[in-house]
């Protein structure tokens, strides 16, 4: 044989051979792409860098953040959008704990989302001989969230994913940890045996139907009810069972109230809407249905002051988790299942004759609601200068009630309070916020998630303190050029702007940020369109041009420093100082 063909040969075994075999990154990357995860969200380096390029030349998106924290938080809200798990992909040790508090949050309001970190080798950190990055992730992980997984086979990689996505979005969904130490991922295979290990997850999230007794224990608590109340949560809002939901609160005629990321399930302005008369409904109601909510804090745990007289109200509970009944006050009629089902059946026992709630409770909602709708809709035509948080969201009220296809992301403390009660929303799924904890910095990584998920433009409405928890990524967003536009509520700090140092010392408060700061001057940077608003009239304008555009946008919008109150509307939370009192 000549040289020559000698060389052609080597070649074309070569080929042959590489052709035949696959690896750990690959699998990982054909493992999420069978189960139709085509995006990922994380930040690059040892030893995951490969693994995003590779992901990227198969064809997923690869969303690359500043911080993982905010890749995160975009992940779990793709998992809150799409119902499928949002992936995370970080490096080892401080990349995974960047993620961690994103992962731990997720379970905490329940987004499917899975975090994949590149781990150190085993050998190394179980003898803790100092690995590059080196921690035991996975014991870090596991009490953080749903499911904890390590791979430690390539021909395991398939059946790791498959368990991890299952985790994730089956029963109460929530955050899963999967650890992909360095080794694992040049591990080399068979090519066609590692198609062979890879596994497409047969139903996911099955249904869970209600049984047909706790369906009718229900019905019955409802049907002697005299002030019924529905309350719908996050949990409605992500079980896309939107057209049930509303029969079911149409046909029955009760009264509703939706929890903030549950607005928009069915219009605010709907007539059954409770919302402006929160606090009438909660305190009067003798039947409340839950409809995926909890009775946590948000909801002062369904007894005390804000619910009225104790012993007078009976709970009917719509949720997947059968450990969240009674977890604070005693449930009458549990209807453990997915929301889907559980309000199908209802609706089908409430098909027919079904008697409308009294009209004496009906008129005093929409008594109260009229009251508190007009005071509250001068103060929103207000002009005073600087902008009031009335007077800056009223312009925005208007622009989300003209766009109701746009999604709004939503944190601070009074600029969320004040948001979250003005600004109505029209459609399901379309307010995105600081969730279960309260959390600052979901901003832009929710942003950017609702952006590249639905490819509907965003609207960010953001306190100057929680925009400063994600503000980096709006190099990332000019980066993808995302249809995002960014308002700062700016007032000089947390709550309010005008806290003083009471030494008279050099140091500003702890609540204070630099006066007057120009925030618009972050996007312009990295070729965004950066507007300063005084007026509502400006910040009107600035936003519509946004919308229109698509252009990465951020407006800094000033608000009066002394406007907000402090930690917003829960200021009721703080505990008291016994031996100094502020002035
Ligand atoms: P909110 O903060 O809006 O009140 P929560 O996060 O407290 O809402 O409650 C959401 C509830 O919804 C959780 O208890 C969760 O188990 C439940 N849930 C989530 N998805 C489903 C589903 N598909 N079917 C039934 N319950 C669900
Ligand atoms: N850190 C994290 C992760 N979450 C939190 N909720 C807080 C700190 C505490 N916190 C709040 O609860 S609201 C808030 C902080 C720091 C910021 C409020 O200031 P803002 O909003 O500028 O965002 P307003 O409009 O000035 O009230
Ligand atoms: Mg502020």
């Amino acid at each position: 044989m000549s040289a020559m063909a000698q060389s052609v040969e080597a070649k074309t075994n070569e080929a042959a051979e590489t052709e035949a075999l696959t690896d750990g990154f690959h699998l990982v990357i054909d493992a999420l792409k069978l189960n139709d995860i085509n995006t990922i969200y994380g930040v690059p380096g040892i030893p995951i860098t490969d693994l995003g390029r590779f992901a990227q030349a198969e064809g997923m998106r690869v969303i690359s953040f500043r911080h993982e924290q905010n890749a995160g938080n975009a992940a779990a809200i793709a998992g809150f959008l799409t119902q499928k798990p949002g992936v995370c992909l970080t490096v080892s040790a401080p990349g995974f704990l960047n993620g961690l508090t994103a992962l731990a949050n997720a379970t905490t309001n329940c987004f499917p989302m899975i975090l994949i970190s590149g781990s150190s080798e085993r050998e190394i950190v179980d003898l803790q001989q100092g690995d590059y990055e080196e921690m035991d992730q996975l014991a870090v992980a596991r009490p953080l969230c749903k499911a904890a997984y390590r791979v430690l086979h390539a021909e395991d990689i398939g059946i790791a994913v498959a368990r991890a996505i299952r985790a994730a979005v089956s029963g109460r969904p929530g955050g899963v940890y999967l650890d992909l130490p360095a080794q694992l991922l040049g591990q080399v295979m068979d090519a066609e045996a590692g198609r062979q290990s890879l596994v497409k997850v047969v139903d996911p999230a099955p249904r869970q139907l209600p049984a047909p007794d706790a369906v009718a224990r229900a019905l019955e608590v409802l049907k002697g009810a005299e002030r019924p109340l529905i309350i719908l949560g996050k949990g409605a809002a992500y079980a896309q069972a939107d057209a049930d939901i509303r029969a079911l609160v149409e046909k029955s005629g009760i009264p509703y109230l939706p929890m903030s990321m549950a607005k928009g399930l069915l219009p605010d302005d709907h007539p059954q809407s409770a919302g402006p008369a929160r606090s009438l409904v909660l305190k009067e109601a003798d039947v409340v249905v839950l409809i995926g909510a909890r009775l946590n804090w948000l909801l002062s745990h369904g007894k005390g002051k804000a619910w009225g007289a104790p012993g007078t109200k009976r709970f009917i509970q719509i949720d997947i988790e059968p450990k969240e009944m009674d977890s604070n006050v005693e449930i009458a009629a549990p209807v453990v299942g997915d929301i889907g089902s559980c309000v199908s059946a209802l609706l089908r026992g409430i098909d027919g004759e079904w008697p409308a709630p009294p009209a004496a409770w009906i008129d005093a909602i929409r008594e109260r609601k009229e009251k508190n709708v007009a005071k509250m809709s001068s103060k929103l035509l207000g002009n005073s200068l600087p902008m009031d948080f009335h007077s800056a969201l009223g312009a925005l009220r208007t622009i989300v009630k003209e766009r109701p296809d746009a999604i709004l992301v939503n944190e601070g403390a009074n600029t969320l309070d004040f948001a979250r009660s003005i600004i109505d929303m029209y459609q399901p799924r379309k307010r995105l916020d600081v969730g279960t904890w309260g959390i600052m910095g979901i901003g832009m990584g929710a942003a950017v998630a609702a952006a590249v998920e639905t490819g509907k433009p965003v609207l960010a409405v953001e306190g100057d303190s929680a925009f400063g928890f994600s503000g980096m990524e709006v190099e990332t967003i000019c980066r993808y050029n995302l249809p995002v536009c960014v308002v700062v509520f700016n007032n000089n700090g947390i709550y309010r702007g005008c806290d003083v140092n009471p030494t008279g010392g050099s140091d500003v408060a702890p609540t204070v940020f630099v006066k007057d700061s120009r925030y618009d001057k972050m996007m312009e940077a990295f070729g965004g369109i950066g507007a300063h608003a005084t007026t509502p009239d400006e910040l009107s304008r600035a936003v519509n041009e946004a919308m229109d555009s698509g252009k990465p946008t951020l407006i800094n919008a000033v608000i009066d420093e002394k406007a907000g109150t402090e930690s917003g509307r829960i200021g009721n939370l703080n505990p008291q100082s016994a031996v100094s009192k502020k002035a």
